[in-house]
């Protein structure tokens, strides 16, 4: 079984699409390893998206993440990176497919509903930046 990182974004958890989700990660047949809600620093973000650092939109990505509550995840199920990469769709929701969560539940590019980690090495990192062991029990 293959683990991955995901976040309910600080756009859809204000609009209340949090269980919506949810609710859509158990019926694909995920496995619900972590849960819970955060509200990142501006520090937190950047670190967490160090390796955007040098790009244009680091800034307002950072901004945005740190902007509100969202609900950080770890997925688990065969082949999960890619399971959940497909279920979010594209990184522009308006060129996601229909049914996906950034179609669904996005607005732009960069409030995009969703967050998935992109590699087994991203998942390295990216799942103990926000739990413990003890957390993933
Ligand atoms: P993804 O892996 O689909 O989340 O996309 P990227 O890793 O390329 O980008 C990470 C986040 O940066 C996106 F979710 C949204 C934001 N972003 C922008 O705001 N503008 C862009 O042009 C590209 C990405």
């Amino acid at each position: 079984m293959e683990k991955t990182f995901a976040i309910v974004k600080p756009d859809a958890f204000a609009a209340g699409n949090a269980g919506k989700i949810i609710a859509r990660i158990y019926a694909e047949g995920f496995k619900l390893v972590g849960l819970k809600k955060l509200y990142m620093s501006k520090v937190e973000a950047e670190g967490f998206y160090y390796v955007h650092k040098e790009r244009p939109f680091f800034g307002e990505l950072t901004d945005f993440m740190s902007s509100g509550p969202c609900v950080v995840m770890v997925l688990e199920a065969e082949g999960a990176i890619k399971k959940w990469r497909d279920l979010m769709g594209a990184t522009n929701p308006a060129e996601a497919a229909e049914g996906t969560m950034r179609k669904e539940f996005g607005t732009s590019i960069g409030e995009n509903a969703t967050h998935g980690s992109d590699a087994p090495e991203t998942a390295a990192f990216e799942i103990p930046y926000f739990f413990s062991g003890l957390e993933l029990l």
